[in-house]
């Protein structure tokens, strides 16, 4: 039997037609990698024509993490989301869930596969996946991103598949696909090396729930990173020596250990550190985002194998990779996020965990996601999934942001994403504050003495001061005082605490 006389080939419209408002839907992908993109596209045209007739029409949106442009930005531009979870970093779906026009709500990304499975959130009616090739009985092969297919696969009513010839049937081989039992009959993931694998290349499926396939040839939209600059370059620095450093110290062994990189353009920028100095040993990456520099770096050996749930790399280094694929094949893994993102694996496995802050506080909690405390930027992501089980914790941001009117190290952070607790390094391009075996005043004193911009200095040294002798030198009434400043001036130079006392 072909797989026309199997199933029902489609037009993404007609494909569209069957979703109706109120319905959830669970998209394939992860940053966003291996999204659909043709069907979601025509929900948001056929959401603007309901609303065109006064009609209601919105969606429940389960992703792996951020999609692309036609799949969060169109939805989101055709008010037509009911709610959505987790990651996203689009533009225009950021505005919407800032204005209060999307109802969002952030998780942990390893968090999502078994909370719905849990029965924790409402299970999805639909899963749109997009595959490079499929079998009559059932077996789809997945193409640059894993997220949470095979969980919204097993418990939607209907599948829709996006058939992305972009995509080479080849790529069956590169993924793990595994979906643990749920507790009390859980059994460990037995991976002991990133290279290890566990589970099938293909999410397996009852073929009956196939409602359709749209066949497409869709570049995945995964944007470029802005070139690295002097400060991305001296963050990169100051990681890969601090790292090589603890090599030398003998508290990472010297056959090194694997590492976990977070998505943007400060990671990019610090993985292309690593890979260019001499004292980090070959490594192995066992992450959730392969980005474009991983790419290089395996190409030139110095990551012997990468594990990850997504190769979120931009088209040109896509292809250039699928026409070299079988270099590849023995170098990466796509696994789904439930794997990728595991706490159990990430503490056995030792991960070095390198996140990024938008801001950090002087005890040493981080906030990756939140813009004054108020307005969400993109989400925890995988950060909190590795910080917390991590061999070593750490963070990197610049030392300021908005030329220079912002200090990422604050009095008190406005929104806590990792707490003291999990975080042991923060970096900027200014240097390493290691805050492991240290009090708050004394972690305060190494992250200013470190990492904080030269004219903001003086004046969290003076903030300290602003308490008496106590545990965590916190002023309730000044604690939020540079903030305060910023939103009042534009600019958080020239708080002055006498305002608070
Ligand atoms: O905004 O472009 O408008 O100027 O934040 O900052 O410096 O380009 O950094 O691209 O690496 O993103 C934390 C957002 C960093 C990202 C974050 C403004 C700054 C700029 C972006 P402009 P950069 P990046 C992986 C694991 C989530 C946590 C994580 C992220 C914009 O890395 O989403 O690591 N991480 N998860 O100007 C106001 C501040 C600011 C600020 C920076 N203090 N206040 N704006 N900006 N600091 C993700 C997954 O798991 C999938």
């Amino acid at each position: 039997m072909t797989l026309q006389e199997r199933y029902k080939f489609v037009s993404a419209e007609e494909a569209a037609s069957y979703v109706n408002d109120g319905d959830i839907i669970g998209f394939s992908g992860f940053t966003p990698a291996g999204c659909p993109k043709e069907v979601p596209t025509a929900i948001a045209n056929r959401a603007e024509a309901f609303h065109a007739e006064g009609k209601e029409f919105k969606v429940g949106m389960y992703t792996g993490a951020s999609t692309g442009d036609s799949l969060d930005g169109a939805l989101a531009r055709a008010n037509a989301i009911l709610f959505r979870t987790p990651y996203q970093s689009n533009k225009d779906l950021r505005s919407a869930l800032n204005d209060e026009r999307a109802p969002y709500f952030d998780m942990h990304l390893s968090s999502i596969a078994p909370h719905l499975r849990f029965g924790f959130m409402p299970k999805p009616k639909f899963a749109i996946l997009e595959v490079c090739d499929f079998t009559v009985d059932g077996e789809l092969i997945l193409t640059t991103g894993v997220g949470i297919s095979p969980t919204i696969a097993g418990l939607a009513d209907y599948i829709i598949l996006e058939w992305n010839h972009n995509h080479p049937k080849e790529l069956r081989g590169f993924h793990d696909i595994f979906e643990p039992a749920d507790p009390p009959h859980r059994l460990p993931m037995t991976l002991l090396t990133p290279s290890d694998r566990m589970g099938v290349p293909y999410v397996k499926v009852d073929p009956t729930k196939i409602l359709c396939v749209v066949e497409t040839h869709r570049d995945d939209e995964v944007g470029g990173f802005t070139p690295t600059d002097q400060v991305t370059d001296m963050i990169g620095q100051n990681v890969a020596s601090f790292l090589a450093n603890e090599i030398k110290s003998g508290r990472i062994p010297k056959e090194f250990l694997p590492i976990q990189s977070g998505v943007g353009n400060i990671a990019n920028a610090v993985m292309a550190s690593l890979g260019t100095n001499p004292e980090i040993p070959t490594f192995e990456m066992y992450t959730e985002v392969i980005q474009d520099s991983v790419i290089e770096l395996l190409r030139n050996g110095k990551i012997s194998f990468a594990s990850g749930c997504s190769l979120t790399i931009t088209t040109p280094v896509l292809k250039a990779m699928y026409e070299d694929l079988e270099f590849f094949r023995d170098k990466i893994v796509l696994r789904p996020q439930e794997m990728s993102n595991s706490p159990e694996l990430a503490r056995r496995l030792g991960l070095i965990t390198i996140n990024t802050a938008l801001e950090a506080d002087i005890f040493g909690n981080v906030n990756s996601t939140h813009v004054l405390g108020s307005k969400m930027m993109n989400g925890i992501g995988g950060s909190a999934d590795f910080t917390r089980s991590a061999y070593i914790s750490i963070f990197t941001t610049p030392s300021t942001a908005k030329k220079g009117n912002i200090s990422a190290i604050v009095p008190m952070v406005t929104h806590v994403d990792q707490n003291e607790h999990s975080v042991n390094i923060i970096i900027t391009e200014h240097g390493v504050a290691d805050l492991r075996g240290k009090s708050p005043l004394q972690r305060a004193e190494e992250i200013i003495e470190n990492c904080v911009a030269p004219e903001y200095k003086q004046m969290l040294t003076d903030y300290i001061a602003l308490s008496g002798p106590c545990h965590t030198p916190t002023n309730l009434h000044a604690c939020f005082g540079m903030h305060s400043q910023f939103m009042k001036t534009g600019t958080m130079l020239g708080t002055n605490w006498e305002d608070y006392k």
